[in-house]
Parts: C-alpha cells; sequence; structure tokens
C-alpha cells in the first residue's frame, strides 16, 4: 500500500512522515522549495504476526509493508499548472490514497491555523487538477470525432467524461460518482486523484491536541479524519520504548502514529490482513475485504490461483483461544474452504493446489 502525504506548505507533511516512519527527514520553517519527495517503507506492525512467529518459530517472518511518500507542499493554484514536476507526478499517480496533511499550530509567518479552509484549499487544487485532464480528453475524443473515429469505446468513454466534468464542476470528486467496473476501467488510464480514497491529518500542537473538538466535528462530517500531534510524536522516536510510553500516556495518545494511521487507511480502503504460517515463514498479506480463497491464493502466487484445489483455514483468534493446531481441529475450527469461500480478516491459510 502506497500512502501519499500532502498539504500546503508548512502543514508539517515531513513532520508526519518522519513520526510515521522513525525517518530524520530534514524539516524546515518554511519551504525549502525541494522538490524531491522524501520515500519509506515500514512493516505494519500487527501484534499478530509478532505472535505468530514466537508460535511457530519461522526462519522468516515478512511483516506487510506500507510505503509512505512525503510530497512538497501544494500553493494555490498548483492544480492548474500541474500539480507535482517530473517523477513527483508519476508517484503521486500511483498512490492508493492520498493523507492531506493540516497545520494546526501556530506559524510565526502564517499566523493561526485554519485547518479547515486549508484542506478544502488542497481539495479543490485536486479537483482543478482532475478537471483540466479530463477536459483535455475531451477535447480529444473530439477531435478523433471529426477524424473519422467514432468508435464504440471512445462514445462509452466519453460519456464518462461528460460524468466526472459534471461532478467535478459540482466541486464534488470523482469517487463519491457511482461508476460500473466498466466505466471505471475506461478511465483507468488517467489515475485520477479525486477518484483515490482520501483522509485528514489535523496536525495539533501539544497544547491543541485532544482540544480542538470543533474543528475536529467540522472536518470529521467531510472527511475521514485523524488528529495527531505531529511534532511530539516525532520527537516520540528519540526515546527508549518506555519513556515513550509514558509520554504518550500523558497526552492521552493509545496507539503510535503508525498503528493509528495503518488501521484508519486498511480500513479507509477496506483492506484486511490474512496469514500464512509455518516453521520456514511467517508472512502477513493485504486483500480487499470481499475477496475470496482464489484472489486471497493469487496474491501470493499466480500458481496458487490458477491451480487452486482447497484452501485450510483456521482464524488467528481461534488459534490463541486454543493455543495449538491441534487443539483448533479438535474444536472443528479447522476448515477446508472452496474457492469460493470469503477470506476473513486474521485466517490464517494454506492453499492446497496443483499445477
Ligand atoms: N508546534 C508544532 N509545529 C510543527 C508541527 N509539525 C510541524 N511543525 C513545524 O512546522 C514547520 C514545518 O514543518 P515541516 O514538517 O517541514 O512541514 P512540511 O509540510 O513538510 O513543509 P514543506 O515540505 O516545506 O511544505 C517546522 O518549523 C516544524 O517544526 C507540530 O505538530 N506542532
Ligand atoms: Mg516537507
Amino acid at each position: 500500500m502506497k500512502i501519499g502525504l500532502i498539504g500546503l506548505p508548512n502543514s508539517g507533511k515531513t513532520t508526519i512522515f518522519n513520526a510515521l516512519t522513525g525517518q530524520t527527514a530534514e524539516i524546515t520553517s518554511y519551504s525549502s522549495g525541494k522538490a524531491e519527495p522524501n520515500l519509506s517503507v515500514v512493516n505494519v506492525l500487527d501484534e499478530r504476526i509478532t505472535k505468530l512467529s514466537e508460535m511457530y518459530n519461522p526462519k522468516k517472518t515478512i511483516y506487510a509493508t506500507i510505503e509512505f511518500i512525503d510530497f512538497v507542499g501544494l500553493n494555490e493554484g498548483a492544480g492548474r499548472e500541474g500539480l507535482f514536476s517530473g517523477a513527483a507526478t508519476a508517484l503521486i499517480k500511483n498512490t492508493d490514497a492520498l493523507c492531506v496533511v493540516a497545520r494546526n499550530f501556530d506559524d510565526a509567518l502564517l499566523g493561526s491555523p485554519t485547518p479547515f479552509q486549508d484542506v478544502e484549499k488542497i481539495m479543490d487544487e485536486l479537483l482543478i487538477s482532475d478537471l483540466i485532464i479530463a477536459e483535455k480528453r475531451l477535447e480529444k475524443i473530439e477531435l478523433a470525432y471529426k477524424r473519422g473515429q467514432k468508435t464504440a469505446t471512445l462514445q462509452f468513454e466519453e460519456k464518462v467524461i461528460h460524468r466526472i466534468i459534471e461532478q467535478l464542476n459540482e466541486n464534488k470528486p470523482i469517487r463519491d460518482l457511482e461508476l460500473s467496473q466498466d466505466e471505471l476501467k475506461s478511465i483507468r488510464g488517467f489515475q485520477f486523484l479525486t477518484l483515490k480514497p482520501a483522509m485528514v491529518i489535523l496536525n495539533s500542537s501539544e497544547d491543541n491536541f485532544n482540544n480542538s473538538e470543533s474543528v475536529l466535528d467540522k472536518l470529521s462530517t467531510k472527511y475521514k479524519t485523524l488528529e495527531f500531534a505531529g511534532n511530539f510524536e516525532m520527537e516520540l522516536n528519540q526515546l527508549e520504548e518506555e519513556e515513550a510510553i509514558e509520554f504518550m500516556k500523558d497526552m492521552g495518545i493509545e496507539k503510535s502514529a503508525q498503528d493509528r494511521l495503518t488501521k484508519f487507511a486498511y480500513d479507509l480502503l477496506g483492506y484486511i490482513s490474512f496469514f500464512t504460517v509455518g516453521t520456514d515463514e511467517v508472512r502477513a498479506w493485504t486483500i480487499i475485504k470481499g475477496s475470496n480463497a482464489v484472489i486471497a491464493a493469487g496474491t501470493i502466487h499466480s500458481d496458487l490461483a490458477r491451480g487452486f484445489i482447497r484452501a485450510e483455514c483456521f482464524n488467528y483468534k481461534d488459534l490463541i483461544e486454543f493455543g495449538s493446531e491441534k487443539a483448533i481441529r479438535e474444536k472443528g475450527k479447522f476448515k477446508l474452504e472452496g474457492k469460493e469461500y470469503i477470506v476473513n480478516d486474521g485466517d490464517i491459510l494454506n492453499i492446497r493446489f496443483s499445477v
């Protein structure tokens, strides 16, 4: 999973990035104009995997990973000029979700925070950027018609693009439009930004943290919103674990920034985890909720999907409750499932296959 951090300049994106990844990317008090995004891949520290690894004692333990990309600040008008330049454009288009960081701390130059307005500004830039892409595409389609290339495929796409333009002109993101699988397919190539799931991080100063109810409510009615104390949480990374936990408690923070964001992002994207276990490897896999056993098998290897016979299946919760695979079998909780079986979060699968 790839998550892009975007926001106005000096909203604390790099600070949040550091808090999430434990990195020490340079923090600047005013926009440095540095065009290179920061990248970091982190393990999703799912405690279930840690526990499974203790039980099976495998040679390798492999967590799911999330890639965070910290982009430079967006100014007003960025949507019209192309949000990002060069490599950053490709990077943002490849993200699975966007995370808008909003400043909720006083800034010497920018003054008091206005997080709701800031988020709206960024969302507007995304809308404009998509609108420009959609309008350009429409021009191209019309040009093709003039050249006599009025194919059914193009006409189908034209209808979708018209709906998209209408939606964007009403200031609504494309993700809120109901599109069929075929319609989605016809526009996939454009990688529209407002089609991506989006969330908001309210980046609060220590004083504002847990103390900004009204703005948090306002944001939450419109966006999936999470509050971080960016600077504070970044500094936690420099502490010993026990000390960090004490500091977190004092602040009223229950879980690390990374834990909270991961949980949130999984929910937002509708992702769940299943596991494979053995003496060789204990590993977490990510699939979309509602996926069947064949799709799960295919994320491990295409051969497993192609030659799928049955999935041996039990759930992590039962393993913890009953203590061993043997006990799970005795309780009748060890199942053989077919292709249509819908995989649950925490399922432990062993795919029987033949190719
Ligand atoms: N009080 C407070 N200050 C913060 C917080 N997060 C960031 N800052 C300050 O805001 C300034 C900008 O932080 P950055 O993390 O570099 O912001 P950015 O959004 O990455 O900035 P650009 O990449 O230049 O757009 C720095 O002076 C930070 O110390 C926070 O949670 N609380
Ligand atoms: Mg930055």
